[in-house]
């Protein structure tokens, strides 16, 4: 498909998805605001609205806790009974809101929109620095606060503690979590399956360990070292991680245009790269993996979560190429880059199993050009775009490219439009 056309179909998703201040993921599966598809949505923005891109990112920003989270999910009060779960699956993170009436989740996400937020900026001109005046306290907040309330002795890296805090929610990386059997006390009735087939979603099993995983948070009031004694999911997850290091970098850059001081300082950086590198790369398998806090160790699932991590921009050119040539290998005949490689745990059209998702794409070939590595990263995009113009759905069956789970889906309009543009210069 032309550019020029694919561009369109991508700039129409936004727009049919535009909520007013932010962006439904897709028009019907998920009606309210989500933080990493929020911060993948302003660069898509950027490239046509810039105004627009700023404002999704500061309406996220709007829905942060007093303590300087920032939920994963933002909920729209029009749509509360077009998706599960809802706030009140979350009550005590309706009493920790920093503005009074916003509704959340009670956990966040991978830090996204902090690194959008320098990727906007540029665009905005003469407006940027007003913008970056606006944002900084509160992405250095929510980055200061992954330090200050998600981290456990002996560490700098922050702790994870639901699957869906990952954005991964069903990834064979948390397939141990089955073995604890979990369930909620409360009945309940999924709205997932209504709109997408449920062989394309998580499963039963799947949903009860989430909506309990959530109960056990809010009953721990969100006190990491209460909830740790109690959960059997305590992970450092590879990418939240990785890009936590990337989101301080772009902040601090930020923080040095706005002339104030940067937040993070170098030796501080330099620990938490050290310790990332010690924690999650794996010598034998050629990768970065995630790692069980209660256990202690890696878990070695065969996922494009090593990859991705690529894009916190701490691996070696040595590190990125063979964690580039070991996926390739063991993914060979599929479509780059599947998140899951072939294996008992692969199912390519459930969810976060195999299929190809654009925006992993978009993360792995930022990640490889920052390692320098141009031509893979090039190869990545083109199969972003080739399998976009089948449809901006949600995922891809990593065989065929036929698009799966939801359509007009934001993020990966979102990703098309920025690949289709010329990139913008990081911060000022
Ligand atoms: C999916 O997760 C939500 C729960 O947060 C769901 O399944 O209902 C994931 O793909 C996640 O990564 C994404 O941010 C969200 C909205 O697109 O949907």
């Amino acid at each position: 498909m032309p550019a020029p056309d694919l561009a369109e179909r991508a700039r129409q998703v936004l727009r049919a998805n535009d909520a007013g201040r932010w962006t439904k993921p897709s028009p019907a599966q998920y009606p309210h605001q989500w933080n990493w598809d929020s911060g993948f949505a302003s660069l898509g923005w950027a490239a046509f609205d810039p105004r627009r891109a700023a404002l999704e990112i500061e309406s996220m920003l709007g829905a942060r806790w007093s303590d300087g989270m920032v939920p994963h999910i933002h909920y729209d009060r029009r749509y509360l009974a077009d998706y599960f779960p809802g706030p009140e699956w979350w009550p005590g993170a309706q009493r920790r809101v920093a503005m009074t009436g916003e509704l959340t989740s009670g956990i966040s996400n991978p830090p996204v929109l902090a690194l959008a937020a320098s990727m906007v900026g540029p665009r905005l001109g003469g407006e940027a620095r007003a913008f970056y005046g606006r944002v900084f306290p509160a992405l250095r907040d929510w980055l200061r606060w992954f330090r200050a309330s998600r981290t456990l002795a002996g560490s700098p890296l922050p702790v994870t503690v639901h699957p869906w805090e990952s954005g991964w929610d069903n990834s064979p990386r948390w397939d141990f979590l089955a073995a604890a059997g979990l369930k909620p006390r409360r009945p309940y009735q999924r709205l997932d399956t209504v709109h997408v087939g449920a062989t394309q979603r998580p499963t039963g099993k799947d949903y009860d360990s989430f909506l309990a995983l959530a109960e056990l948070l809010d009953g721990c009031d969100y006190d990491l070292a209460r909830y740790r004694e109690r959960s059997p999911f305590c992970v450092h997850d590879v990418l939240i991680d990785a890009l936590w290091h990337r989101a301080a970098r772009a902040v601090n850059r930020i923080a040095i245009g706005l002339q104030e001081s940067p937040p993070f300082s170098e030796p501080e950086l330099e620990e938490y790269a050290a310790a990332f590198q010690t924690l999650h790369w794996s010598e034998m398998a050629g990768t970065w993996f995630d790692v069980d806090l209660l256990t202690g160790r890696q878990l070695t699932a065969a996922t494009a979560a090593g990859l991705a991590s690529l894009s916190g921009g701490l691996a070696t050119p040595e590190q990125a190429e063979r964690a580039w040539s070991s996926y390739l290998e063991t993914t060979a005949g599929l479509l780059p880059v599947p998140t899951a490689a072939p294996g008992p745990a692969f199912e390519p059209e459930r969810y976060w199993r195999g299929p190809v998702w654009l925006i992993v794409d978009w993360l792995v070939a930022e990640g490889l050009e920052a390692a320098g590595l141009p031509e893979p990263a090039q190869a990545v995009r083109e199969t972003v775009l080739s399998l976009a113009a089948a449809g901006l759905h949600e995922y891809f069956d990593p065989r065929t490219g036929a698009p799966l789970g939801a359509g007009g889906f934001s993020f990966s309009a979102a990703v098309v439009l920025d690949l289709l543009q010329t990139k913008g210069k990081p911060a000022f």
